[in-house]
């Protein structure tokens, strides 16, 4: 049986209270340094398309979100002074053209004063009237939203707050468990399908039904990849059509609750021995490299790291020919694996703050030679993160080590042989412990 994924779920009530005392107090300091006495948050609204009267899928503010696990609720507000009860602006229109928002359930109705709105009209009454002591966080494509508020996303409250949102409350963890849960149900329905010859669109089909989610409410466009489609590193075309021959599949598709995502990469063999060894290294690898997280680790020694055990196991999978300081400075590595290892998890799939020294909002920028790196930071107990190691064929890359010194260090005979099936990934949700770590998505796996 599914565990709750509702907002009626008693284990995550018995968390939300604490959750909601740990963000009033990021807006408290985020406020005071903003020299502001009040935060109106808001929660967006559906953008139409051009020249169209349909609306993109709604994507509700994270900075709400972190708030209350209303992800589905435009044109709403939620109003903090520090040292009251946080107000909720909660818009529930007359529309007789669609469903509307409910009356307000759920467990986080005790921490707010909820003040339900029948019209946007009625919104102004419930905002401070001292508008400007307010700081407004959200997305205002119509000014008028903003009733008056000129001070709109400061640069110095967001940075604080985008910060602070790399170290998940007990509320959050309870939550991604469950997004981690629900992740791993599908990846078990979507490898069914592949043992069962399906094409990747039936595949997602079968991800998305055992998951519950439409396409809009994935945290991100499922990547299913069958074959050569697992080398290209966001392939999302959902091939229609079964291929003649299926060697290989490649899925990195994750699940959402209350707002907070999984994100979750696994690789399979359709019986060929020889794939499946190269997924048992990488397999392997991952496990050995999550084995070293924990608070204080620098994330980007962490990756660079992994390029140098990476080269390993490119030498013993017959890919590479040299130690591995070469095969790092040669670019033998980055071209089998030319993304970063990973990125802070939480509302966002690729969480805001990775690339934060600290809350005032200095960046540290990725190591040389590894522009594409998400997170930078040192890590906190208590942060989500993804380990998500890979390594591909894709010839664009290889092609340009030819003519370079990197060319005698590549096999390409086994290039040859590993080109139709793509490459491998394999990515796991880990939350980070002051002497370890806890991984989410085998967990999760465990349980079901
Ligand atoms: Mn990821």
């Amino acid at each position: 049986m599914n565990p709750d994924y509702t907002d009626k779920n008693p284990a995550l009530g018995a968390l939300y209270g604490d959750h909601i005392q740990t963000v009033m107090a990021r807006h408290d300091h985020a406020l005071e340094q903003a020299g502001a006495s009040h935060a109106v948050i808001y929660s967006g609204n559906p953008k139409l398309a051009f020249l169209d009267d349909y609306h993109h899928p709604f994507k509700a503010n994270p900075h709400f979100v972190s708030w209350a696990p209303l992800t589905a609720l435009p044109f709403s507000y939620i109003v903090y002074t520090p040292g009251s009860t946080p107000v909720l602006i909660y818009y529930q229109p007359h529309d007789y053209w669609h469903v509307v928002p409910g009356a307000p359930g759920g467990y986080w109705t005790s921490q707010f004063d909820v003040r339900v709105v029948h019209s946007t009209e009625d919104i102004a009454a419930h905002l401070p009237e001292d508008r400007e002591k307010c700081i407004a966080i959200g997305e205002f494509a119509d000014e008028a939203l903003a009733f008056g508020i000129e001070r709109v996303n400061p640069t110095t409250a967001v940075n604080i707050l985008h910060f602070a949102r790399g170290v998940k409350t007990e509320y959050e963890l309870a939550v991604m468990r469950l997004a981690a849960e629900r992740g791993a149900t599908g990846h078990v329905a979507a490898e069914a399908a592949f043992r069962a010859g399906k094409s990747e669109f039936d595949i997602h089909r079968a991800y998305c039904k055992a998951v519950s989610h439409t396409d809009p409410e994935l945290p991100y466009g499922n990547i299913i990849a069958l074959n050569e489609h697992g080398a290209v590193l966001h392939y999302t075309d959902l091939d229609r059509d079964v291929p003649g021959a299926i060697r290989s599949f490649l899925i990195d598709a994750g699940a959402q609750v209350h707002g907070y995502a999984s994100d979750i990469t696994r690789t399979y063999s359709n019986g060929d021995q020889r794939f499946q060894d190269l997924i048992d290294r990488m397999d392997a690898m991952e496990l050995e490299i999550i084995g070293r997280v924990q608070a204080g680790i620098d994330y980007r020694e962490l990756h660079v790291g992994t390029h140098k055990t990476l080269a390993t196991l490119l030498v013993d999978a017959e890919l590479a020919i040299g130690d591995p300081e070469t095969l790092l400075e040669t670019g033998v590595t980055s071209a089998f694996f030319p993304h970063g290892l990973g990125h802070l998890l939480g509302i966002q799939v690729h969480d805001v703050g990775g690339h934060q020294e600290n809350e005032a909002g200095t960046i540290i920028d990725p190591p040389s030679g590894h522009p594409f790196l998400r997170l930078t930071r040192a890590l906190e107990e208590d942060m989500v993160l993804t380990i998500e190691p890979g390594l591909y064929v894709i010839d664009m890359l290889l092609e340009n080590l030819r003519g370079t010194p990197a060319e005698n260090h590549v096999n390409w005979d086994t290039v040859d042989w590993l080109r139709p099936y793509g490459g491998v990934r394999v990515e796991d949700d880990i939350r980070v412990m002051a002497n370890g770590q806890e991984n989410l998505t085998r967990d999760a796996f465990a349980r079901l």
